[in-house]
């Protein structure tokens, strides 16, 4: 496995999710003649008067956000998910069933700055982004009608990102959303059987091989996953057992941050330009409980393929049958080293 799996056509598991990723290495020389992403490459302003997001700005909702020096983080002014009400709906039927979903949902800009995407973010800030996160997490674990906090960062308008002053948001939940529900189950499955976390045996396996591994640094490393989807997927993981991002010290708060700042300059380093990707935190759920199959772990997904301009269509075979993609994770990992050392 060193040099990872032969060349052909194969499937590869996801352990988490149970999905399979068809994976074709031979089929990179596939000719382009599709569509191309328009490169938004554009210099932005440190402040900007018509941004929703700027300090001392009134928001789409009419509020008027304060004049803020670090983080600033406020209730989504049309937030997806809402506190419970008296009236609940409840459908048990095996094929119109609905039930009532709660919870909170909330933005958190990163600074004041318009301009300060993460990776350009001092290494003090980016680590006090992950303060807010701790924070806000710890507080969700106190409210009986909150059950999981999704926290997800979208970045650049290829993903959807409404705004591009730098922010993140939390769905908070009455429920477990469906993703976390299947890493859970996985999880606890494996803990069960080798005694031991999924995702710890996984990382030590992985700094093992080496090969796609993308950076380290004391506490967390940066991998390419094996069953990788999205071309340039990753994941920061901790080397040694965290259920959630609560069990941070200060010391492994400033690693995550480094990770996470890391990473996202490495990417912007793969076509240089400023890289879009979903990205966000899986962890325990915030109700008490023994949650000790978890491993907190942070998911990258970035639709970029061949260029600035060329994303990955999930398209055809993929919404129909199994995803699959052409450059192997090994070879995406390559990718990504080569852009790390070329962003230092
Ligand atoms: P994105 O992370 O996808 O850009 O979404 C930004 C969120 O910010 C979005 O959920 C909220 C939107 O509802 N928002 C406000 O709450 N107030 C505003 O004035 C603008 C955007
Ligand atoms: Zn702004």
């Amino acid at each position: 496995m060193e040099q990872g799996l032969p060349q052909q056509p194969h499937r590869r598991f996801n352990p988490l999710t149970r999905e399979w990723v068809l994976v074709s290495p031979h089929r990179t020389q596939r000719p382009w003649q599709g569509q191309q992403e328009a490169r938004s490459n554009s210099q932005r302003p440190q402040y900007d008067e018509a941004c929703y997001l700027c300090p001392g700005n009134s928001r789409a909702g009419g509020r008027k956000n304060p004049q803020f020096n670090g983080t600033f983080v406020f209730t989504n002014d049309f937030s997806a998910l809402l506190p419970a009400t008296g009236e609940s709906i409840s459908l048990d039927d095996p094929l119109f069933s609905a039930q009532s979903e709660s919870g909170i949902c909330k933005v958190i800009c990163f600074s004041p700055r318009h301009d300060l995407s993460v990776p350009y973010m001092d290494l003090e800030d980016v680590s006090a982004v992950v303060r807010v996160w701790i924070e806000e997490y710890k507080a969700f674990r106190k409210m009986d009608s909150i059950a999981y906090a999704q926290i997800f960062e979208n970045k650049g308008q290829i993903m959807g990102c409404s705004n591009p002053h730098p922010h993140c948001q939390i769905w908070a939940s009455a429920d477990l959303p469906y993703v976390v529900t299947q890493e859970q189950s996985s999880q606890g499955a494996y803990l069960e059987q080798y005694g031991t976390p999924m995702l710890v045996d996984y990382v030590n396996r992985e700094l093992e091989q080496k090969i796609r591994v993308v950076y380290e640094n004391e506490y967390f490393v940066v991998v390419v996953p094996f069953w990788a989807v999205w071309p340039y997927e990753t994941m920061i993981l901790p080397k040694s057992h965290h259920r959630s991002i609560a069990e941070f010290g200060p010391d492994e708060t400033m690693a995550f941050a480094d990770a996470y700042k890391t990473l996202t300059l490495t990417y912007d380093h793969v076509f240089a330009c400023e890289f879009p990707y979903t990205a966000g935190i899986h962890q325990a759920p915030t109700t008490a409980g023994n949650h000790d199959a978890w491993q907190m772990h942070m998911h990258f997904y970035p639709p970029l393929l061949r260029s600035a301009t060329v994303k990955k269509f999930m398209v055809g075979y993929e919404m129909l049958a199994t995803p699959q993609r052409d450059i192997t994770a090994e070879s995406a990992a390559e990718t990504l080293r080569r852009a790390l050392s070329l962003s230092r």
